[in-house]
């Protein structure tokens, strides 16, 4: 089959925190159109492909992406218009070595990013499948279990909490639907508790509460009573923990500010040790520094038995940091973030190395994000088994749990 990529568009929008983003519209010879837009992150690893701004303080804060733009216009469009856009690897490969760096510096990951996508979507139209199919064909139909926040700290937050994200997983929940009511139960709960106790119930980045609390154990415990207060136990729902680590890393300490605590990678160790001892959490995120890899040999040999440790700053979606890591026996499961690397195909690599080697997958949005819902169906679409896709509240969160609900429905009504 082939049909041909007519026209590629891009745009400047916003993101969720009113920052630019990229959309693009991919047209092709039939007339059929994808388009998608691409989302950023504020705790970005050291290792993430580059995410390309215009740095001229007078638009945006130095914030806009008019080069990135001009980077798909001039350099890219000229290249793809005229190829198959069934050729989604091919075309991803081709970006990849028109850029020619390793960080995509050059073009910008934003702007590579945002013509795959809208690749993928023009695909898929063209045949008139779902997204999620076009991605996975009659193999992807699983629908992930949502880990979602609930309480933000770290960057994502003006709390003093030093960890980031505290989330819930409704283990327990049979469907998308269920552990979406579930997590709403707990979230109205946690509400309610925060309210009493006299904090804000405003909501930071990505929709989770944010009081003005400042140790992990009293946002644990919270969470721990509306878990209780909404009716389940802590053996239906678990929590986990994105520690986001090295942003609190400075000069080979770990610095805990609202702990008051200065802790060296052992002691770091042993605090999340205790952590997960003492509360039924069963997936830590970045617990320590992207580039702790000693520390992170050690926890996964003393935790990973017990519980899911999650790359992300660690791995940051990357084929090789990936397998490096799988040869060194560190973390257990990869959350994977397309911007990161910049391209799908170079996505679904990565997450086909980690099944292979028996790593967790989860598809993870950013804390800057857009209403569109891409990862959603490529959680189904590659059987990922797990989404971060924030709380629900604020709509360029709830975005990605009403795609999963509406894909759910339509497996179920096909099965
Ligand atoms: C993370 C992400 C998403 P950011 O650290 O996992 O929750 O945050 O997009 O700011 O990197
Ligand atoms: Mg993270």
């Amino acid at each position: 089959m082939k049909v041909k990529i007519k026209d590629v568009k891009s745009r400047q929008i916003i993101d969720s925190r009113g920052i630019p983003t990229i959309e693009t519209e991919i047209i092709l010879e039939s007339g059929q159109i994808g388009k998608a837009s691409v989302p950023s992150g504020a705790s970005t690893g050291k290792f993430e492909a580059i995410e390309l701004r215009d740095n001229n303080d007078k638009e945006y804060n130095g914030k806009s992406i008019y080069i990135a733009i001009s980077n798909i216009e001039n350099y890219i469009k000229p290249k793809i218009i005229g190829l198959n856009v069934f050729n989604q690897r091919e075309i991803d490969l081709l970006m990849c070595s028109l850029d020619g760096t390793d960080n995509k510096s050059k073009y910008g990951a934003n702007a590579i990013l945002s013509v795959s996508y809208a690749v993928a979507r023009a695909a898929a139209k063209e045949i008139k499948i779902p997204l999620y199919k076009y991605i996975g064909g009659i193999y992807g139909n699983m629908l992930p279990i949502p880990m979602m926040n609930i309480i933000n700290g770290g960057r994502h937050a003006n709390n003093k909490l030093d960890f980031q994200e505290f989330m819930i997983q409704p283990v327990c929940s049979k469907n998308v639907k269920e552990s979406i009511k579930i997590c709403a139960e707990i979230y109205y709960e946690l509400k309610k508790i925060i309210n009493k106790q006299g904090y804000s119930t405003s909501v930071g980045d990505e929709g989770g509460f944010a009081p003005n609390i400042r140790t992990n154990n009293e946002a644990l415990d919270l969470i721990i009573q509306a878990i209780r207060d909404a009716q389940y136990t802590t053996n239906d729902v678990k929590i986990c923990l994105d520690v986001a680590a090295s942003e609190f890393y400075k000069d080979g300490k770990y610095l805990l500010e609202g702990e008051e605590k200065e802790l060296n990678s052992d002691e770091m160790i042993i605090y999340i040790s205790e952590l997960v001892k003492n509360y039924p959490i069963h997936s830590v995120e970045d617990a320590l520094n992207q580039e702790d890899y000693s520390g992170w040999k050690k926890l996964t040999e003393q935790l990973g038995q017990k519980c899911q440790l999650v790359g992300d700053d660690l791995f940051v979606t990357n084929y090789k940091k990936l397998k490096d890591g799988i040869n060194e026996k560190i973390a257990n499961a990869i959350l994977i973030k397309p911007n990161q690397t910049g391209t799908l195909t170079e996505t679904l690599d990565t997450i086909q190395l980690a099944k292979k080697n028996n790593y967790k997958t989860i598809i993870s949005h950013r804390s800057g994000e857009t209403e569109d819902t891409f990862i959603s169906d490529l959680a189904v679409g590659v059987n990922a088994g797990q989404i971060k896709a924030g709380a629900i509240a604020r709509s360029e969160r709830t975005v990605k749990y009403n795609q999963l609900i509406r894909i759910e429905e339509e497996i179920e009504c096909n099965n």
